[in-house]
């Protein structure tokens, strides 16, 4: 049992060489290393898919290998903000989440400020009749579950959530934006130190559009970005402030990244890190991410993996072009051949990349603990299994932290 072995580890008579590693501190001279944590690893008690004592398990997995967390949910928008007005926060998830990241010395990241999806309709909505074009009225789908996108979101993404009704104006919804991002950044100021502050903007596919058509982009403009980082500054100016999205292992979207950012900086707007959410597939080689890492340093930003995961269903292995919001239920099936190997590779592979890239790369963080809180749990993503046994994927990670150390 891997936390039991991790415990001899503590006594005197074991050899160091016995020892097992642990990833935070194998890359402690490099990045922080991670995890994505649901709410009961925070609060105790049994979770979606794990009984109690699994949790806790989880939880103990989780103080050991990782010096960082990130929220899975709590922080989005639906769940912290559910209503208008002064008392419609619900901060109590959130509080748990940020004691128990102090109370265990973690670097707390806030996950995120402003998004397309999960975001109650009600931010949208005013007397401003919608445009013809707004049809779909698929809702949201729910926390928790796998999301989908409904057919009648194929068009937009999840980026309508639902709501055709009568819209906010510019003016209305920048006030909404700045007094979430004010209420729920200045709560946690000095405590949460980097923050997603815009999620998944950048529109996919190979198509010219940079942005992805959501109602924040419809209603108050492409500046909506520049402005959720301004008032995020003005709410903490000393956060480190992400623009964050997935799929940037692709050229295409990579390059929509760079024009983004490059636009945002020619404006000023406080953007101070790259988040790359990188939830890949298991043909993600050291060079296509060393090919990434290496554009996308060229901003001259420090870069985040935000949220790693390599997915190693058959179906799962997307067309990086692709909705990241179609994935969970993509990642079905079986498993890839050798998937456990492939696994392996990948990982070392992107490792290697993350190591090579170390002045830029200063954060890494999994998208999950194990494969059996993952959101995508049928693709076995992560470096340990649903028993917290480290899979050969978490020797091929700490064999790239030992061959650096040792060049
Ligand atoms: O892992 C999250 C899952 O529990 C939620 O149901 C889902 C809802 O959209 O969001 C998942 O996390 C997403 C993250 O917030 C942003 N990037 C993509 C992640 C996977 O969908």
């Amino acid at each position: 049992m891997w936390l039991i072995v991790s415990t001899l580890a503590l006594s005197p008579g074991v050899e160091a060489a016995d020892r097992p590693a642990l990833l935070k501190d194998a890359f402690k001279d490099y990045f922080a290393v991670g995890a994505a944590v649901n709410r009961s690893m925070v609060t105790g008690g049994a979770a979606f898919r794990r009984s109690a004592e699994q949790n806790e398990m989880d939880v103990a997995l989780l103080k050991e290998q990782f010096n960082q967390i990130s929220p899975e949910n709590d922080l989005k928008w639906q769940l912290v903000h559910p209503r208008e007005g002064a008392d419609g926060f619900d901060f109590g998830p959130a509080d748990s989440f940020v004691n128990f990241g102090l109370s265990n010395r973690m670097q707390i990241v806030g996950h995120t400020l402003v998004w397309h999806s999960q975001t109650p309709n009600w931010v949208f909505a005013g007397t401003n009749p919608p445009p013809a074009s707004a049809t779909n009225t698929t809702p949201s789908p729910a926390v928790g579950a796998a999301a989908t996108n409904g057919p009648g979101l194929a068009r937009f993404g999840r980026g309508f959530g639902g709501y055709t009704g009568p819209r906010a104006s510019r003016e209305e919804l920048l006030q909404r934006m700045r007094d979430h991002i004010h209420t729920v950044v200045g709560r946690y100021k000095g405590k949460i130190k980097t923050w997603d502050v815009v999620n998944e903007a950048l529109a996919d596919g190979t198509g010219t559009n940079v942005l992805r058509n959501s109602l924040w982009l419809q209603i108050v403009g492409p500046d909506f970005i520049a402005k959720a980082f301004e008032y995020a500054h003005e709410a903490d100016p000393d956060a480190i402030l992400r623009y964050n999205d997935y799929g940037l292992e692709n050229p295409e979207k990579r390059k929509k990244l760079i024009a983004l950012i490059k636009m945002l900086q020619a404006r000023k707007a406080p953007v101070h890190a790259i988040g790359s959410q990188a939830h890949i597939n298991v043909s993600t080689s050291f060079e296509i991410m060393d090919q990434a890492l290496t554009e996308i340093a060229t901003l001259g930003l420090p870069i985040h993996i935000t949220e790693l995961d390599v997915n190693s269903a058959q179906s799962g292995q997307r067309n990086t072009g692709a909705d990241i919001a179609n994935n969970a239920a993509t990642a079905q099936g079986n498993l890839v051949a050798d998937a456990d190997k492939k696994l392996a590779d990948a990982y070392g592979g992107i490792f290697r990349a993350f190591v090579k890239h170390r002045n830029a790369v200063k954060m890494v963080t999994f998208w999950g603990v194990n494969d059996a809180v993952s959101w995508r749990a049928q693709g076995k993503p992560l470096l340990f299994d649903g028993n917290n046994q480290p899979k050969p994927a978490f020797d091929a990670v700490i064999a790239e932290a030992k061959l650096s150390t040792s060049k």
